[in-house]
């Protein structure tokens, strides 16, 4: 399959109820601030800002357990499912800039429904695959992964708001990069579905270029498919993404950061992604959040082929 991006769609997705930290709904905001269409504009791709998205705020939501507002974030995700299958589908990368990660259930199910044999790379601190039985929180942005995997079916109770969806990927599907901060639930669901991961440990160990070629070996050695890419800006490190709500020290440097975002461009295979858990009430200054926005910025447009060489991207292999 050649590169399919001949066009970005770009999604806003104001929306915090994946976690009790509210100011996370204006990230798309700050990431539109920090210059992102212009930035995106000087590389070769028409780009579609569809704005932002308009979520309904529900009256009546009870928490399921201890889970707080399944149905307002089962709701939103439902919405942004189908603006990101109709944006796939009208030939677009989909770029979705969140919110709280929670909001990935929806982007990975639109892109799902238009590419059912997508890979999905989650770049994070944390690996948000807790069930709503593991979740020490109850958060919803802790449980995203849960929802997707077909090897949780069974540990998943019914949790109102999601009737509209079913687990839709395989474990071997899915690759991790970036973990610091794994739930001990998290860590036996890990460990039980031989789920490939890569912990800061493990870049600290084989370095990020080798961590990248195991990741394509695991997810595209079979076949060449679709990638999504879901990109939490806490796997940085705190004192590059300080405007975030959960930060966990010891995370990415911005050239790891940025060699991950480039290789994913370089296969040619990127679909979809996120950009999500960008929090511009929560930096201690100006500076912290345009630091914070800025480098989502930068994730951005490196993953669509923004080069650090300087010259336009080299990769695309139109004979393939
Ligand atoms: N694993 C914890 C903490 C957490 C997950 N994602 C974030 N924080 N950002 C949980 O709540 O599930
Ligand atoms: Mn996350
Ligand atoms: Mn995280």
């Amino acid at each position: 399959q050649k590169s399919r991006a001949h066009s970005v769609a770009i999604l806003g997705a104001p929306f915090s109820k994946g976690q009790k930290r509210r100011g996370v709904e204006h990230g798309p905001k700050a990431i539109r601030d920090a210059g992102l269409v212009e930035r995106l504009s000087n590389l070769d791709y028409p780009v579609h800002d569809f704005g932002d998205l308009k979520f309904q705020h529900l009256e009546k939501d009870e928490p399921f357990r201890h889970v707080p507002f399944p149905r307002t974030v089962g709701q939103a995700n439902k919405l942004l499912a189908s603006a990101v299958s109709r944006a796939i589908d009208a030939g677009h990368t989909s770029v979705m800039l969140g919110g709280d990660h929670s909001l990935a259930i929806g982007s990975v199910q639109g892109h799902a429904q238009q590419c059912p044999d997508l890979c999905l790379i989650w770049v994070d601190a944390h690996a948000d695959i807790n069930t709503p039985i593991t979740s020490p929180s109850g958060n919803l942005h802790g449980q995203s992964v849960a929802f997707m995997l077909k090897e949780l079916q069974d540990k998943m109770p019914d949790i109102p708001g999601f009737s509209w969806m079913k687990p839709f990927l395989s474990s071997r599907d899915l690759v991790y990069i970036g973990l610091r901060d794994v739930d001990p639930g998290e860590h036996i669901i890990l460990k039980n579905l031989g789920i490939q991961y890569f912990s800061m440990r493990d870049i600290d160990r084989m370095g990020i270029q080798r961590v990248m070629e195991v990741t394509f070996d695991h997810l595209l050695a079979r076949k060449q498919r679709p990638i999504h890419l879901s990109f939490d800006i806490d796997a940085f490190d705190p004192s590059l993404a300080p405007a975030t709500g959960t930060p966990v020290n010891g995370g990415l440097t911005y050239r790891e950061g940025i060699y991950i975002t480039e290789e994913i461009h370089n296969t040619g295979l990127l679909s979809a992604m996120d950009l999500v858990e960008v929090n511009p009430t929560l930096g201690a200054s100006r500076e912290a959040v345009e630091i914070t926005a800025s480098l989502a910025v930068d994730v951005i447009v490196s993953s669509l082929g923004q080069t650090r060489e300087g010259a336009p991207v080299t990769y695309q292999d139109e004979s393939a």
